[in-house]
């Protein structure tokens, strides 16, 4: 394969606190049962699997009840400690050079991710593929799920004791964003006064996906040497191909170019972690059988791509 790394570490995180919606969590369930181990060994990778991350305690320690909202945030303190001991886990195994493959549960988790990604990797760049910005703060958020904010926390413009933890290291020119169709004002505004390049939905029907895919590697990585890490919401898809999520918004990505997206990361070489995130396999469509086994279907796709497949 092009990418250098012969280990990918899968960490599995059945974690739903940072959104409203059950189900979430058993995402990584349903993309190891479709087979996805052995599909990255056919592609030539060891994989390092441990089992699912244990979150027991952590959830124990705070039942909502222990976890009051903070302004308008919901479940603070256990988004906070789950996204803290993920963070460890993957610096842990980022440092040791495998690629790192989360799979969630909601967004949140992107906060520990990355944060754990560029502990080991410093001179990182993000690639954040949503058809959301996930980049509200505490102050501008409306419906108060962490899920909506991990950008935020990534870049340093949300502080609190709750997330001393988070360093904030991430520099607005490392990050881009391609898929986005449901911004809030707030975002928009954060985007902008940070000069944030994200792509929206009207940029890839605009220049077609090849070029954005170009212009946003152009931005955050100009010399193709920075370590790439690859955060995938799966609700950045067309809901016709990946309906299995919390919140699908018309108008998205079709399947070709998410997988192009994937596989130009690949050609790069240079991908170190990725996250696959917000599959939720219990909210299917009555009228469609099959759309938590399409979503799943999709979701290991674009992992695929991610990891080299169709590049010859
Ligand atoms: N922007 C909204 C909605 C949202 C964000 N991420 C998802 N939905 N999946 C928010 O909650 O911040
Ligand atoms: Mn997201
Ligand atoms: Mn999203």
């Amino acid at each position: 394969p092009i990418i250098e790394s012969k280990t990918v570490s899968v960490v599995s995180c059945r974690f739903r606190g940072g959104q409203g919606k059950t189900g979430v969590e058993d995402g990584p369930v349903h993309l190891l049962e479709a087979g996805l181990i052995d599909q990255v060994k056919e592609l030539g990778y060891e994989v390092r699997f441990d089992g699912h991350q244990e979150f027991k305690d952590i959830e124990e320690d705070f039942p909502s009840e222990q976890d009051p909202d903070i302004g308008r945030m919901r479940r603070p303190r256990l988004v906070s400690k789950v996204c803290e001991k993920v963070s460890q886990v993957v610096e842990e195994r980022a440092r040791a050079g495998e690629i790192v493959l989360t799979l969630g549960g909601d967004h949140s988790l992107g906060m520990a991710t990355i944060g754990g990604t560029i502990e080991a990797h410093p001179d990182l760049c993000v690639l954040w593929i949503d058809a959301h910005a996930d980049i509200n703060t505490p102050e501008t958020t409306d419906l108060g799920w962490l899920h909506g904010m991990p950008v935020s926390f990534l870049l340093g413009l949300s502080q609190m004791p709750e997330y001393a933890w988070t360093k904030g290291r991430l520099h607005p020119s490392r990050i881009a964003y391609i898929g986005l169709r449901d911004i809030e004002a707030g975002e928009k505004a954060t985007l902008k006064k940070h000069g944030i390049k994200a792509f929206s939905m009207h940029h890839v029907d605009k220049f077609g996906i090849t070029k954005v895919v170009e212009m946003a590697l152009d931005a955050v990585n100009p010399g193709r040497d920075r370590p790439i890490h690859l955060s995938f919401d799966i609700d950045a898809l067309d809901p016709s191909i990946a309906p299995s999520t919390g919140t699908p918004v018309r108008g998205g990505l079709t399947f070709r170019e998410g997988r192009y997206i994937c596989e130009a990361v690949a050609e790069t070489g240079r991908l170190v972690a990725m996250d696959m995130v917000e599959v939720n396999p219990s909210l299917t469509d009555p009228a469609d059988p099959i759309s938590a086994q399409r979503t799943v279907a999709t979701a290991c796709a674009l992992i695929r791509s991610a990891l080299g497949e169709n590049l010859l």
